[in-house]
């Protein structure tokens, strides 16, 4: 094998290599004087302390790394261990014909692009840093089909030994029971609210301010006539004063103008639920705005007398964006930035709280023939959500939140506002992957996805490929 990278693009390196070549330049008579001088001027090679080959690979497993050789042969976006302090070269071959490259931001070092069957590049760096990093392709939209890897330099830590955050992101199958077919009655709500260091994306954490823990918080549901007397409670920890406001009320502040809880303490409020419909809460102290982005937020569902439609399965899905003062993707603590909130450049869009909530956390689940809710809400603050299932068609949508009209049918995208919601209904008539997004779709590159995975028998009078 060629030893020899084509691409060489990490500091380190890069110093050393200019201090070798101004070395050589310097004492190049000296060298080529001394006896058993083993290198030439414009000769400089690098011996890596170890290699690897990574191929590109387009098949059922989506759109992948394939290790070659060694201990990772054949292993799907395999795991790289190397020894800290390590030269380490990795050889990109292009095995599928697409276009592609490879990037270790971590110790930045990035490919060429490879275009063409068997085409390959080179990257070599010194892993001068401990700790798992990813690898990936930063051709737009690769990573998230599928091309992202990790390497792990020095003891990949235990579990354990690394301080356990708790998982702010909601599963979207975490909802109360329908209220169904029942009388008005007097209904008690209890939240909490609570400032948690949580991971925000894979190596990446950030302070959420959550009703409940979680984000979205919990999901209400109560019935038309209901009076509900809410209780909110500030944990003793809280830096912020914080409140909610619901949309389901009608009063002053939604409820926000007597309910501002100190830390340590409780307020509560009554009220009777007038409309039917999907409802947004949130937090309404001063900034607003940050206390949304931050995560509090959620949806309380009025239902109609005599309940809503029943269906096979469920799920809760909300909208945010968030900003921060790195970038996306950056790894560590990501603090919250108040002037990028203010020209409203989010640097992360999510689904229930997390990159990767409802991708590689808590993907919704379903099968062939089921009938499904999605009740989504947009907590924003900012940003109105496309919102769109790639590859099916909502049968019914109740737009605006709205359940006193009839659902609009056969609906691709719809638009949901900050503080807006909707509730969509889709039957599954074919197995397979079906991607949630906001159809904005740079957004989907700054976190925001999620699946929805069917199974089932295969429906080949409505689908499938031509031999
Ligand atoms: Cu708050």
């Amino acid at each position: 094998m060629n030893i020899r990278p084509k691409y060489i693009a990490t500091k380190p390196l890069n110093v050393t290599a200019t201090l070798v070549a101004i070395a050589l330049l310097l004492f190049a008579p000296l060298l080529l004087a001394a006896p058993g001088a083993q290198q030439q001027a414009g000769a400089v090679t690098y011996r890596p302390d170890l290699s690897y080959t990574l191929k590109t690979h387009i098949g059922k497993e989506g759109m992948v790394y394939l290790g070659v050789g060694g201990a990772i042969d054949g292993l799907v976006n395999p795991t790289l261990r190397v020894p800290a302090g390590a030269i380490v070269q990795i050889t990109l071959v292009n095995g599928d014909g697409a276009e592609h490259d490879l990037s270790v931001p971590e110790f930045k070092a990035l490919s060429d692009h490879v275009i063409g069957l068997g085409a390959s590049s080179s990257i070599v760096f010194k892993a001068d840093a401990d700790g798992s990093f990813p690898y990936f392709c930063t051709l737009p939209g690769h990573r998230q089909a599928g091309m992202e890897g990790k390497i792990v330099v020095g003891q990949e830590k235990p579990a354990s030994s690394a301080p356990k955050l708790p998982d702010v992101s909601r599963d979207p199958a975490d909802l109360p029971a329908a209220v169904g077919k029942r009388g008005p009655m007097h209904v008690r709500v209890d939240l909490d609210t609570r400032e948690v260091r949580s991971h925000l994306a894979d190596g990446t954490t950030y302070t959420y301010w959550t009703f409940g823990g979680k984000v979205p918080g919990p999901m209400l549901r109560v019935r038309v006539g209901d009076t509900v007397e809410v209780h909110l409670k500030n944990a003793k920890n809280s830096r912020m004063i914080h409140s909610i406001d619901l949309h389901a009320v009608t009063g002053p502040g939604g409820g926000a103008a007597v309910m501002q809880v100190p830390p340590g303490q409780e307020r509560s409020f009554t009220f009777k639920a007038l409309k039917p419909g999907v409802y947004v809460y949130h937090c309404a102290t001063p900034m607003v705005a940050e206390h949304i982005s931050n995560g509090m937020f959620g949806l309380i569902v009025v239902e109609p007398a005599g309940g809503l439609p029943k269906v096979d399965h469920e799920f809760y899905v909300m909208q945010s964006e968030l900003y921060t003062t790195r970038p996306f993707g950056f790894h560590g603590n990501q603090e919250f930035d108040v002037a990028r909130l203010l020209v409203e450049q989010p640097t992360y869009f999510v689904f229930n709280g997390t990159v990767g909530a409802l991708t590689k956390d808590h993907p919704m689940r379903a099968k062939v023939g089921d009938s499904v809710h999605i009740f989504f809400g947009v907590g924003g603050p900012n940003f109105t959500s496309s919102f769109h299932m790639i590859g099916e068609i909502f049968d019914d949508v109740y737009e605006w939140g709205s359940l006193q009209t009839p659902p609009l049918r056969g609906v691709q995208t719809v638009s949901v506002p900050p503080g807006g919601a909707a509730m969509a209904d889709l039957h599954l008539e074919v197995p397979g992957k079906y991607i949630l997004v906001d159809h904005a779709l740079s957004r989907m590159e700054l976190g925001l996805a999620g699946y929805l995975l069917v199974t089932g028998p295969k429906a080949p009078h409505i689908y499938h490929a031509n031999p």
